[in-house]
């Protein structure tokens, strides 16, 4: 199979919001979308099951007929001979296989016992953002229903969860890009913060290339990523900033926009309040003080301010974005709040041809935030606290509005309570690797330890499962029906293309027979994803991500439907502000924020700043991924990226064992040295298990907001390892690819046929 990815000069084709139905004639094989990330690259499926099933790009408004390395190989999930199929029960301290009636009941019985002895908190739900709609509500609804618990969130608040907060703030409403991704591909300048869209959504950069062909395409990245090098081979920018310092670069931006001539003051008047706290915050951020705390020079901001505006008044499309390494600190609410406000200053927001957009990671992260798998939240984008969306919630699940508990613990809040006075005793995961993912995840696993029961619904045996008491095994992606929604709030059908094997059952099934022992009628709890989607529109009717007019048979018509969607005949809003923003006035709001930076700067004993993030070839925690031998193969081993003089200082060669260790544990990775980092910076991919977990170091500390942990900054030292230096292949060779065996034996529990 060829596995090439994508290449990043893709050829730009025609801009425009293309919809399915024009591509889906002659397409061969079953028409879905890739089990990966948020860009939800359209593909076929051919063959007659698992075993030949073979991946083929279909041409989308998303991907135009590109899929990266990890879509084209995607068939191998599905063949992957560590495929669980039985449920397993930890006996004798083993797990071991068993019948789905023995694990369901243990499962509801431990539930019960839970219950009973400690209260309905005592029992926890954690979601996942690649979890279908279908499955996202449903969770929520088993949480809140079946159990009575207030304690449910998912991996989506380690994602997108500041962005979506700011979001909220200023719009009135998250919708990751309120625009067409395709909207992008004629735009002449771009300014990405904290995304390397080359590595982790491929296909996505045919839609950058007009604006990189012009100069225009900015990236604001402490590395010199692929997505900087493809900004910087035509004249774009690099903009190479600190860890944690964008708060201080947008409003250094919003500085020279203002002070240079470049604001669009009408629209300011027209469209927006709260300026004048902005500004006081942005006025002391001029160019000079930006340089420093920043690092980037005083001409690189001045070239970007004048090219977004230049292109945003020529109307040559100008445009805003952020992901994680904007996102995922202490204050990335407050930085994306910052980011909008330079965005609102130069009028960007709610025109055509211009805007700020949040690029969600997970396959269905933004369907996953709006159906009711987070704490605070209920179908349709609802709050838990609004009494008037937990009445019209409540009567859509025929239950009393009282009965519904209230907002829960966030993610990490959660996770840190496990076991504790208070916290839940028991734990049932859907989606989420947790002992790789979780921030501070040696501790993490402590308290997933601690618990009296720990439940993971999986197809593989992750990390986390192979912590459990039980492990229920589903089905995945190619072998469910279902629907996503992706990065640009666009709803698509995920269909069953394989047989579905013997032994695995549906999340739908599970949580339906786990609330049947609960004492719930079958009915409310119903098994055909078609039939939930529809009882998920009627849940969302009238809130802010409204399903109503979308059903099953619309998409398969035609992927053309972007939330909200209010009535059946209605065409969707692919471009939601044009008219108003979602606030009670119709105006968009800045929000004026301080810097506060990281909150672990560096210091003698940890005098480098780690930085996490992603590779090409390997999607999160790696459960999938780490088994597809083309995709483990081209990342190679684990890594940390350090500058090549720090790395002479440190006496450390290219390629040789080194011990990163911060405040609150220590891991190894080989050193790969590179001139274009920052030389005060390291960064750790974290897609790798056992004593290689980026997340043994990642710090904790909580955005008040968003609830979202410092994954992008804590202070570390580097140590080499008293190895003699290997080449990196050599390390590979010796077997540093991490597979569940190894790290079952360095870690904490037996699992089959071990001996406890
Ligand atoms: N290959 C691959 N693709 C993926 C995924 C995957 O695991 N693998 N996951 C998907 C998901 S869920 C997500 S959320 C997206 C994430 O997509 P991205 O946000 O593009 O991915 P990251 O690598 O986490 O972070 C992007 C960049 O932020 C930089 N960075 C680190 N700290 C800072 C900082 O303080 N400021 C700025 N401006 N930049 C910083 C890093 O150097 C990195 O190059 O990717 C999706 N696509
Ligand atoms: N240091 C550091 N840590 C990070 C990040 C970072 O940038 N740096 N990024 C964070 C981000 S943005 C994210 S999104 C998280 C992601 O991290 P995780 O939440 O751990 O994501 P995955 O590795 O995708 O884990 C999903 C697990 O669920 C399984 N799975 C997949 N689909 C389904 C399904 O439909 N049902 C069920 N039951 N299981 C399924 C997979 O086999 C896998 O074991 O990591 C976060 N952690
Ligand atoms: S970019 Fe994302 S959706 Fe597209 S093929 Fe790659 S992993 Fe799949
Ligand atoms: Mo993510």
């Amino acid at each position: 199979m060829t596995a090439e990815a994508v290449s990043i000069d893709l050829p730009l084709g025609e801009p425009g919001n293309r919809s399915a139905g024009e591509f889906a004639a002659g397409s061969v094989g079953t028409a879905t979308h890739c089990p990966y990330c948020g860009l939800q690259c359209a593909m076929n499926i051919s063959g007659n099951g698992a075993a030949d099933a073979v991946v083929t790009p279909r041409q989308f408004p998303t991907n135009r007929g590109g899929l990266c390395q990890k879509g084209w190989t995607a068939a191998d999930v599905l063949r992957n001979p560590n495929r669980l199929t039985a449920p397993l029960v930890r006996r004798n301290g083993v797990l071991t296989p068993t019948t789905w009636e023995d694990a369901l009941d243990v499962v509801a019985s431990g539930f019960a016992r839970a219950r009973s002895e400690y209260g309905a908190d005592a029992v926890g739900i954690f979601g996942g953002g690649g979890l279908t709609n279908e499955k996202a509500y449903q969770l929520g609804k088993f949480a809140r229903v079946a159990l009575g618990t207030s304690n449910i969130d998912y991996n989506g608040r380690f994602c997108m969860s500041s962005a979506a907060a700011a979001g909220i703030k200023s719009f009135g409403l998250d919708r990751g890009l309120p625009f067409p991704l395709a909207d992008l591909g004629s735009a002449e300048c771009i300014v990405i913060l904290g995304g390397n869209i080359a590595e982790t959504m491929p296909p996505m950069v045919g839609h950058l290339m007009t604006a990189a062909r012009a100069g225009g395409l900015v990236v604001a990245d402490p590395r010199r990523t692929a997505t900087v090098e493809r900004a910087v081979a035509d004249g774009g920018v690099h903009l190479q900033l600190s860890p944690g310092t964008d708060l201080p670069l947008a409003l250094g931006l919003t500085h020279i926009a203002v002070t240079e001539g470049y604001a669009d003051l009408d629209y300011v008047a027209d469209r927006t309040n709260g300026f004048d706290d902005f500004w006081r915050a942005a006025a002391q951020w001029w160019p000079e003080r930006t340089e420093r705390v920043t690092g980037v020079p005083v001409s690189a901001l001045r070239r970007t301010v004048a090219m977004l505006a230049g292109a945003r008044a020529a109307g040559k499309g100008a445009y805003v974005l952020t992901a994680r390494g904007a996102e995922q600190h202490s204050s990335g609410t407050d930085t994306v709040s910052a980011v909008i406000g330079l965005s609102l200053v130069l009028g960007l927001c709610g025109r055509e041809g211009s805007g700020y957009g949040c690029i969600t990671g997970q396959g269905n992260g933004q369907g996953g935030r709006e159906h009711g798998q987070k704490a605070d939240q209920l179908p349709g984008y609802r709050k838990i606290t609004d009494p008037a969306a937990r009445a019209h919630v409540a009567e859509v699940w025929g239950i009393d509005p009282d009965d519904l508990p209230g907002p829960g613990k966030s993610a990490y809040e959660l996770l840190e309570s496990l076991g504790q006075p208070g916290g839940p005793k028991m734990l049932m995961v859907h989606g989420a690797n947790l002992a790789v993912s979780a921030p501070r995840a040696g501790h993490v696993v402590e308290r997933l330890e601690s618990l009296e029961m720990l439940v993971v619904n999986d197809f593989l045996l992750s990390e986390t499962a192979q912590l459990a008491d039980v492990v229920l095994p589903v089905l995945q992606w190619a072998e469910e029906e279902g629907t996503m929604t992706s990065l640009e709030g666009r709803v698509l059908r995920r269909r069953q293309a394989v047989p579905v094997p013997d032994g695995p059952r549906s999340e739908l099934e599970v949580l339906s027979e786990l609330a049947v022992r609960l004492g719930q009628p079958a009915h409310r709890f119903k098994t055909d994803p078609r039939e939930v989607f529809d009882e998920l529109r009627a849940a969302s009717a009238g809130g802010a991500a409204d399903y109503t007019g979308i059903t099953y048979e619309r998409l398969d018509d035609d992927e053309a439907l972007h939330w909200p969607c209010p009535e059946i005949g209605h065409p969707g809003t692919p471009r939601i502000f044009l008219d108003r923003f979602a606030t009670d006035d119709g105006r968009a709001k800045f929000i004026a924020v301080d810097y506060r930076g990281p909150t672990e700067p560096a210091n003698a004993q940890y005098p480098l700043v780690c930085t996490t993030g992603r590779v090409l070839t390997h999607y999160q925690s790696g459960a999938q991924t780490r088994y597809v031998k083309d995709l483990a193969d081209a990342a190679g081993p684990m890594f940390v990226e350090v500058n090549t003089d720090t790395a002479e200082r440190l006496g450390v060669a290219d390629g040789q064992q080194v011990r990163v260790t911060s405040r609150r544990g220590t891991m190894t990775a080989a050193a790969r040295c590179v001139e274009s980092l920052r030389p005060d910076t390291v960064f750790l991919p974290f897609h790798y298990a056992g004593d290689q977990r980026a997340n043994l170091l990642t710090n904790p500390e909580l955005d008040p907001t968003s609830r979202m942990p410092e994954f992008k900054a804590c202070a570390v030292r580097l140590e080499p390892l008293e190895l003699p230096a290997r080449s990196v292949g050599e390390t590979q060779r010796s077997g540093a690819r991490p597979v569940a065996g190894e790290t079952q034996r360095s870690g904490a529990r037996p699992i089959v046929g071990e001996v406890p």
